[in-house]
């Protein structure tokens, strides 16, 4: 079986002490789940709202996260608004799906080539569409980054290589470094496969 190596980065808007961007991971017997949630503003009542949608959608893991985005929608107070990536892998098939919501990037960065999987335009809980779900089948040497939109210029990188040599704690860290802004919440995952 493949190894899954996931890691994540997030670093508040400048001045703030917490992030409106949420990254976590969970893992059942057969899948693997990344997501990204970033709360609509800043400080602390983006970080309550990113923390009380995590709170929703620990009840509706499903492996189709087009269905998980719109089980969380329907089951959102009012007020509540974030953008949404939902990344899940089936560990024994290697078979991804990813759906987004808001501007949530996702790129997978294979050995032969780089694939963007677009988020649907839209805001959970407040400017709901239904989600696409894109799906493939993740290999050995491919990496995985999603990333909130305060990080920008992904596209400008050319030497993926350089990344994919390193730990996927140090891509996530590094992206944020580097690409991330001072003027929002900046968060990535990265997602190795061994
Ligand atoms: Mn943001």
């Amino acid at each position: 079986m493949n190894e899954i190596e996931k890691s994540q980065f997030n670093r508040p808007f400048l001045g703030e002490r917490v992030s409106g961007d949420l990254p976590f991971f969970h893992d059942d017997d057969s899948f693997s789940y990344a997501v990204l949630i970033d709360g609509i503003g800043h400080g602390d009542s983006a970080h309550l709202m990113a923390e009380s949608i995590g709170q929703e959608l620990i009840h509706y893991w499903s492996p189709n996260p087009s269905r998980m985005i719109t089980y969380l929608n329907d089951r959102l107070s009012k007020n509540i608004g974030a953008a949404i990536g939902v990344l899940v892998i089936n560990k024994n098939t290697m078979k991804f799906f990813y759906s987004g919501l808001g501007n949530i990037r996702c790129k997978i960065i294979g050995n032969e080539s780089t694939t963007n999987l677009t988020s649907t335009d839209g805001i959970l809980g407040m400017r709901y569409r239904s989600t696409k779900n894109h799906e493939g089948i993740l290999r050995p040497g491919d990496l995985v980054v999603l990333c909130s939109d305060g990080i920008s210029k992904l596209d400008e990188i050319e030497n993926w290589n350089r990344f994919k040599a390193l730990k996927s704690s140090t891509i996530a860290r590094r992206i944020v470094n580097k690409y991330g802004t001072d003027l929002d919440d900046s968060s990535c995952i990265a997602i190795k496969i061994n």
